[in-house]
């Protein structure tokens, strides 16, 4: 039996560089998220959003800007996560920025540890969004969240789920990444994150590293996907704060939504960065629960299995 699904709206873009990702929720709510899953025999809960301060709109301090509220969205969006998946449902989290993914991803894991569950994160992203206060050219904490999990950062933002590192950098495989900073490219190579690059998708196509990125992942599993929807070409997506041109196609994002679909794995999603002020009529915000569809298991034909690669 398929997990009930519940949707959580986090109205806020206070890691953001742009104003606007606090208006996501409602768009992809006016895009018919929950009717789409409910069209494929699905129960959706919605639960509405949480709240949390506003937004001051701060120049950095001591690298960081608004870290005392980014602090406060994050501890409310992990205790909503972990209720969630404590019940046996599987959270979709409305962003709001991508700092969001610290709450988030700090709950998966800690559920994770509790039930004994092996973590898998696919992070689809144009950005690694592995900065510190000490590299970041902008202050901005949706550029910081992946090394947050890995315990990079202040204690305020790296302990919330209880658990110093949240994660460890092998759960984790970015998928779709082209803008990564001077020093923060150092720090991931350091850290060893497996990032599967643009180039690599284009080398080796989306199938092929699709299977890479899932390999491993098992009945024992929790799948959790960090959809930013900058992952995708701004020519198709252009709602979003920080576009990065040379993005995966509609197909490849299919391809690649499919092949998670595949898995049976998929325990928990966040659709981030969608920013309602720079679209174009609902057009990304549409796009996006069309991917989510997809993610979901609706296929145009019925598949007894996924086809295997050919050797
Ligand atoms: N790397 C840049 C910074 O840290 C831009 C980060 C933009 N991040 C997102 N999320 N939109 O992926 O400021
Ligand atoms: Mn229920
Ligand atoms: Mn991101
Ligand atoms: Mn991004």
């Amino acid at each position: 039996m398929q997990a009930p699904i519940t949707l959580i709206g986090a109205p806020t873009d206070i890691g953001a560089g742009a104003r606007g990702a606090s208006m996501g929720p409602e768009a992809l709510r006016v895009a018919g998220l929950a009717a789409v899953l409910q069209a494929q025999g699905l129960t959706v809960h919605d639960r509405g959003n949480l709240t949390g301060p506003a937004n001051p709109w701060r120049p950095p301090q001591g690298g960081y800007r608004h870290i005392e509220e980014v602090a406060a969205w994050n501890h409310g969006l992990h205790g909503a996560v972990l209720d969630e998946l404590r019940a046996g449902h599987l959270p979709i989290v409305l962003g709001g920025d991508h700092c969001l993914g610290l709450g988030s991803i700090s709950a998966v894991a800690r559920h994770c540890r509790e039930r004994h569950k092996k973590l898998r994160v696919l992070w689809l992203d144009a950005h690694a969004d592995f900065n510190t206060a000490a590299l970041t050219p902008s202050g901005n904490l949706h550029g910081m969240p992946v090394a947050l999990l890995c315990g990079l950062g202040p204690p305020e933002l790296t302990g919330i789920g209880g658990h110093t590192p949240a994660i460890r950098p092998q759960d984790i495989r970015q998928i779709g990444i082209r803008s990564v900073d001077a020093g923060e490219k150092r720090l991931v190579h350091e850290h060893g994150l497996e990032v599967f690059d643009m180039r690599t998708i284009d080398e080796m196509g989306m199938r092929h590293t699709m299977e890479l990125a899932l390999a491993g992942v098992d009945g024992d599993t929790h799948l959790h996907v960090s959809f930013d929807v900058d992952f995708l070409d701004p020519e198709i997506a252009p709602g979003v704060g920080t576009t990065v041109r040379g993005g995966p196609t509609y197909r490849e994002a299919q391809l690649c939504m499919e092949m998670i679909a595949d898995t049976g794995r998929l325990a928990s999603l966040d659709v981030m960065e969608l920013n309602p002020a720079l679209d174009v009529r609902n057009r990304t915000a549409e796009l996006a629960v069309d991917l989510v569809e997809s993610l979901f298991g609706k296929s145009t034909l019925m598949r007894k299995q996924a086809p295997t690669r050919a050797t």
